[in-house]
């Protein structure tokens, strides 16, 4: 059985991604065949509850309010409104609830506290519930955790050399922190990246380094492909080829065996032979649904069909960590803290970014 190292060198990694084709397959396939169902693939259902109008500037995102999209922004969504979607994502054989706010940071306060009652609505409906809010403190951690989160999505997105050149609005070591917050809740890690953002294959190797060190390694991983949107500082990029796909899926595989690797936005663009080159190579979940957050993605009966072709089966929840339970507002034994926690802001110029965010003014 393949061990998990937290002391992968970029040179190592890169030699991986390299490899021939056929030799990086067999090579994840073993490892993956060691420590998982090759025939399980775990399915989740996104759910934006608050889109668009962000803060950040985050260079390939529709969602940050200073670039000009044409994405339709809307406030948090009502906790009935969220419970009714996590029961039409059950009875198409999603196994977990991933809600996505287009937040920097969590604040105290009503909306934060409705989103813990949304967690403790979907967890009480038997699925795993995920979150992905921006950054959190250990306390929002804590309280997310005492309400019955399964696991929070706060993605690398690259290496932290190539961070500077996509996001001025916070740095690197925040990704971290609030990865680490989470790890001392006893909430589940879902941290990933992005490929195709124009960075060098050593950034897609350093990226897997940061992931990699971190120790325990998360239990899951998203890979997504860039979804080159409109008015993004990153409209204009060229599409991920499936084979860099197919690369980053197995290498990710490799050198941490016990994740779930899920192969995340960017499916669209894929045939069913490229997504079945990248299950071999060792993806295990998927988000399914006909929407990701704002973007399109395909729909769940194509991606039944392809489970059937293909011989796969929807992981049921809670098969990899048990559910957690849930605690009451009223029974809570956390109090927010109300903290300002002193995020960075770099705030250095990013010149695509500016003229991403300068371009239809001039027009307007
Ligand atoms: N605001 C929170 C944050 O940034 O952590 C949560 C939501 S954010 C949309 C979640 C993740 O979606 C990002 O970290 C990024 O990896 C991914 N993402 C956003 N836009 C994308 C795009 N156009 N293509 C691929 N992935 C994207
Ligand atoms: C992740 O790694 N990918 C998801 C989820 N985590 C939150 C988001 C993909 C977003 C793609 C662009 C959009 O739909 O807005
Ligand atoms: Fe905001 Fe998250 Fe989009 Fe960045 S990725 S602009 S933080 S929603």
């Amino acid at each position: 059985m393949s061990e998990v190292r937290h002391d992968w060198s970029k040179e190592e990694i890169l030699a991986i991604y390299n490899k021939p084709m056929m030799e990086l397959l067999y090579e994840a396939a073993t490892i993956h065949r060691e420590h998982h169902d090759p025939n399980t693939v775990q399915v989740s259902t996104l759910l934006s509850i608050k889109t668009g109008g962000c803060p950040e500037d985050c260079g390939y995102c529709p969602q940050a309010a200073r670039y000009h999209t044409d994405i339709e922004g809307n406030d948090l969504m009502k906790v009935s409104q969220v419970k009714a979607q996590a029961l039409r994502a059950k009875a198409s054989g999603s196994s977990r609830v991933c809600m996505g706010a287009a937040w920097r940071n969590v604040k105290d306060g009503p909306e934060f506290d409705q989103v813990l009652e949304m967690v403790r609505t979907i967890n009480k409906l038997d699925m795993e519930v995920c979150c992905t809010l921006g950054m959190i403190t250990e306390n929002q951690a804590k309280r997310l955790a005492e309400a019955g989160l399964y696991a929070y999505n706060h993605n690398l997105d690259t290496s932290e050399d190539y961070y500077k050149d996509v996001i001025s609005t916070r740095a690197f070591e925040d990704r971290l922190e609030t990865i680490d917050n989470v790890r001392k809740s006893n909430v589940t890690v879902c941290s990933g990246g992005i490929i195709g953002m124009g960075e060098q294959l050593e950034d897609r190797a350093g990226m897997l380094v940061a992931l990699a060190s971190l120790n325990p390694q998360p239990e899951s991983v998203p890979i997504n492909a860039l979804v080159a949107v409109e008015g993004t500082p990153m409209a204009e990029m060229e599409p991920v080829s499936i084979w860099d796909m197919i690369r980053m899926v197995a290498t990710t595989r490799i050198v941490m065996p016990e994740t779930q690797v899920r192969l995340s936005a960017g499916r669209t663009e894929m045939s069913r032979e490229g997504q079945a080159m990248c299950f071999f190579a060792g993806a295990n979940s998927i988000f399914a649904g006909d929407k990701l957050l704002t973007t399109p993605n395909p729909d769940v009966n194509e991606d039944m069909a392809m489970f059937k072709l293909l011989g796969l089966n929807p992981q049921k929840p809670f098969e990899k960590v048990a559910q957690p339970s849930t605690t009451e507002a009223a029974d809570s034994e956390l109090t927010p803290l109300g903290e300002k926690p002193k995020w960075t802001r770099p705030a250095h110029k990013i010149e695509r970014n500016e003229i991403a965010k300068n371009k239809t003014k001039l027009v307007e």
